[in-house]
């Protein structure tokens, strides 16, 4: 029986893992990390309670574009870095220069920045796609705090990684791409296929992974998207994420002694019930509801103007409004509300959804609904807006 040895450098044949395949698939998983770091970073800035900046609320699709783009970047990233791996993987094997400190440290810095690389872009890509899929297995660590973090880390990596290889990326895109200058003497063989058909089929099974999850955001796509978690289903054409059993309200939501309090210091400044916000001006909006996990969907929402009902309670805009659920326990039972969109004319109390009462599900009595706002903080079943918390 032969014995079995790790493989070396030596033991990877192919032509097709080379130098100019991984330059030319990593600079498309490039410019993927780069569009899903960007939008990343807005939508991190989205939730934050408060802004330094104030987060615009125009356009109101705003929010709608970027986080659709940023999981989507983030798919269309997996087929590529999957092929970038795959194409590097003989450098895995290569015995460290024992003898040279200098290059031994040298070479030491580089492996570990590409470890490091490594080790964040598969945590990322995991994660953000188990989140798209709205599996959430993690209990021990917060998603958002973790993927926010660790996207740091991995585009730090990244910046290191192109700087070091950026005289022979140089080089090989420079030369076409069967080129063999830059290729290890190992790799002698043809490939199955040629190295531009590896580029084109793995750019076409990047975006074959795109079609397949895109539908949850770019409504006639839905079709293809047989991936796509929340198509459009549900009440009014918006799907229902919690649902209002999971959330533990059905019976206070459906309370006769529900109400919605106005509180400023602790006062309770109005309290009103269903019929007084049916009572008062009717206003109708179209706002999409834009879930970080990628899907969106636009609804018509009809019900009070937040200024107007604060106007009424005797508030004044300017204000930064804390807005509770009746959800007793989770991350999103209570949601900060800035200023300049409690003041936008678009942000409604809602109470209906494509001109029927809101649904249990969607929020009903009242959910909070603003333009260019992460679904998360799109609060539902409202019980109370704090004024200056
Ligand atoms: N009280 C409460 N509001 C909530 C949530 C929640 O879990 N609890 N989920 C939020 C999330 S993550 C999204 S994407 C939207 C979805 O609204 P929908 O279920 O009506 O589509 O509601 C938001 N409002
Ligand atoms: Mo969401």
């Amino acid at each position: 029986m032969p014995r079995l040895r790790p493989p070396t450098p030596g033991s990877f044949t192919s032509r097709l893992r080379s130098p100019a395949v991984a330059a030319r698939v990593g600079v498309w998983l490039g410019l993927a990390f780069a569009t899903c770091f960007l939008t990343g970073l807005v939508s991190h800035y989205a939730q934050l309670p408060t802004h330094p900046v104030p987060f615009p609320t125009s356009p109101s699709w705003g929010y709608r574009l970027t986080q659709g783009v940023h999981v989507t970047t983030g798919v269309a990233a997996i087929p590529l870095l999957l092929v970038k791996l795959w194409s590097v993987l003989p450098k895995l094997f290569e015995a460290p220069p024992l003898g040279d400190p200098r290059r031994l440290l040298l070479v030491a810095l580089e492996r570990g920045s590409v470890a490091v690389l490594v080790a964040a872009s598969v945590f990322q890509l995991a994660t953000g796609l188990l989140n798209a899929a709205q599996w959430y297995p993690w209990t021990a660590f917060s998603f958002r705090t973790t993927h926010y973090a660790l996207a740091w880390i991995s585009v730090g990596a990244l910046l290191v990684h192109v700087a070091v290889k950026l005289p022979l990326v140089r080089a090989v895109l420079g030369s076409e791409i069967d080129d063999t200058t830059h290729d290890r003497p190992s790799a002698r063989d043809a490939g199955v296929l040629s190295r531009r058909a590896l580029v084109r089929t793995t750019l076409a099974a990047s975006g074959v992974a795109v079609l397949a999850t895109v539908g949850g955001t770019v409504p006639w796509l839905r079709r293809v998207s047989v991936f796509a978690t929340r198509t459009g289903e549900g009440p009014g054409g918006v799907p229902i994420n919690r649902s209002a059993s999971a959330a533990g309200v059905e019976e206070s939501a459906t309370s006769a002694d529900w109400r919605l309090e106005v509180v400023e210091d602790g006062g309770v400044l109005a309290a009103l019930s269903l019929d007084d916000l049916r009572a008062m001006p009717q206003h109708t909006v179209d706002l999409p509801i834009a879930c970080v996990e990628g899907w969106s969907a636009q609804g018509t929402w009809s019900g009070v103007r937040l200024v107007d009902l604060l106007r009424t309670a005797g508030v004044a805009g300017g204000r930064d409004v804390a807005v509770t659920s009746l959800q007793q326990a989770g991350a999103f039972r209570r949601t900060t509300l800035p200023a300049n969109f409690a003041d936008d004319e678009r942000t409604l109390v809602a109470l209906d959804l494509a001109g029927e009462p809101l649904a249990l599900d969607h929020g009903f009595p009242c959910r909070l609904i603003a333009p260019d706002r992460p679904g998360v903080l799109q609060t539902k079943w409202l019980s109370r807006l704090e004024v200056g918390a």
